[in-house]
């Protein structure tokens, strides 16, 4: 095991472009924002004050209404589509896309917090963080859930972090194709077979909601009753509920004194992600909010109320037999779609393949159930797909084949975190 640490962590250093990590080069040249906090636990493995960096310099990205994008341009790089020309932003400097990502980063502040070696740097660094992270925060409740519904709509695939997830498949075919699409190349499909990447009539969809954004000026609230891309992602959601409980346990340990604002978020958003509940199918379902109902396919995302915490013990006794139903048609957990789907494809990206990332949370989420033996599952399952194909963005469920982009940042910090 020890080699692979020491490949892993080499991972990190050479995707270093000094102070944020690439996730892998070429495909994905920027710093993106969950990829930064998985990336900064690994860090935190060999090198803390190195970690608390890739935090720093991705908030150097925030926008003034405490937005924080999904990619900061620090420097430009063609390798990538679409850049910051194609988003057209308000923010220059460092330019930014215009949508956010699972906001894990409170809670991995805390976890960092906590596991860290130099108390000293570590109180120092999380204290400066966190006015961030409540910015954060506070936009996410005032521009993507005005109404108090508990619920966050996202308004792009991208944002939910599972972007071409059959979760999707329905809300995204209600996008019209803008006629006026600027014509573009992708450069995707020119690092990774296109077999394990999304379809174009995605993209042009993809691509077609950044005109919506930019004829919207990027208004949050416009957009929150004319895109015509709005879901309740489990992904933004589940992440959001419990980066608020870690936000309420460090504005108390730092005597802030926010605790009862964040109580008041918490107390919509767990009744809200527990409506999403489906007793029949033993799991919980996206919601389309357009629409406004539930989107009825599996996902690996329908199992992080564990990681909310919000599901009572019953409703995680039940999610832990619908994972042991779906371990038994594949080998690897967890597949990113249902297997018995018929929208199952186990080679291409969110529709079948499993994610480091994934397990890492779902492995918490089953631990603090005490579903002990399904999260050492999800370890092994992890440790075994590096083991076998290195450190690749995603896995074959059935193969274990390395899929997508290699020498990938956030598997190798998951296997630093993870590995004994
Ligand atoms: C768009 C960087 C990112 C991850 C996402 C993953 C993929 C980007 C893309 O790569 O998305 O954001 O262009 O395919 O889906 O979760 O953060 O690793």
């Amino acid at each position: 095991m020890n080699h692979l640490r020491q490949q892993a962590q080499e991972i990190l250093q050479a995707n270093d472009r000094g102070g944020f990590t690439v996730p892998t080069a070429g495909l994905y040249p920027f710093q993106w924002l969950w990829d930064a906090g998985f990336t900064a636990l690994g860090w935190m493995r060999f090198d803390e004050q190195r970690a608390w960096r890739e935090l720093e310099t991705l908030f150097q990205g925030q926008w003034p209404n405490g937005m924080l994008p999904h990619i900061v341009f620090h420097r430009p790089e063609a390798s990538y589509f679409p850049g910051p020309e194609r988003w057209g932003t308000p923010q220059a400097s460092p330019p930014t896309s215009g949508i956010t990502q699972p906001p894990v980063l409170a809670s991995f502040v805390r976890r960092m917090l906590e596991g860290a070696r130099d108390r000293a740097l570590a109180e120092e660094k999380a204290r400066a963080l966190y006015p961030k992270l409540l910015a954060y925060h506070r936009w996410f409740k005032r521009a993507r859930d005005p109404e108090d519904t508990g619920l966050m709509a996202c308004y792009h695939p991208w944002e939910t972090g599972a972007d071409n997830s059959p979760a999707w498949d329905e809300a995204l075919a209600q996008v019209p194709v803008d006629p006026d699409l600027p014509p573009y190349t992708r450069r995707d499909t020119g690092h990774v077979d296109p077999s394990q990447r999304p379809r174009q009539e995605e993209y042009d969809r993809y691509l077609s909601l950044l005109e919506v954004y930019k004829r919207d000026g990027y208004d949050p609230l416009r957009l929150y009753t004319q895109c015509p891309f709005r879901v309740a992602s489990l992904l933004i959601d589940c992440v959001l509920h419990r980066a608020n409980r870690d936000l309420r346990a460090l504005s108390q340990r730092f005597g802030f004194g926010h605790e009862a604002e964040i109580t008041g978020w918490l107390s919509r958003s767990a009744p809200a992600i527990e409506a999403l509940w489906d007793e029949q199918a033993g799991l919980y379902f996206n919601r389309d909010l357009i629409q406004n109902g539930p989107i009825r396919v599996g996902v690996s995302a329908s199992f992080l109320p564990l990681y909310a915490g919000s599901s009572s013990p019953q409703r995680a006794e039940r999610l832990a037999q619908t994972l042991r139903s779906w371990a038994q048609q594949v080998r690897y957990l967890v597949p990113s779609t249902d297997p018995s789907s018929p929208r199952f494809e186990p080679q291409r990206y969110w529709r079948g393949p499993v994610w480091a990332v994934l397990n890492r949370l779902i492995a918490w989420g089953l631990e603090e159930y005490g579903q002990t033996e399904l999260a050492e599952r999800l370890r092994q399952d992890t440790l075994a797909l590096v083991r076998a194909s290195g450190f690749s963005e995603y896995y074959h469920p059935r193969t274990g084949a390395g899929l997508g982009g290699g020498a990938f940042s956030w598997t190798a910090a998951v296997f630093l975190d993870w590995a004994e």
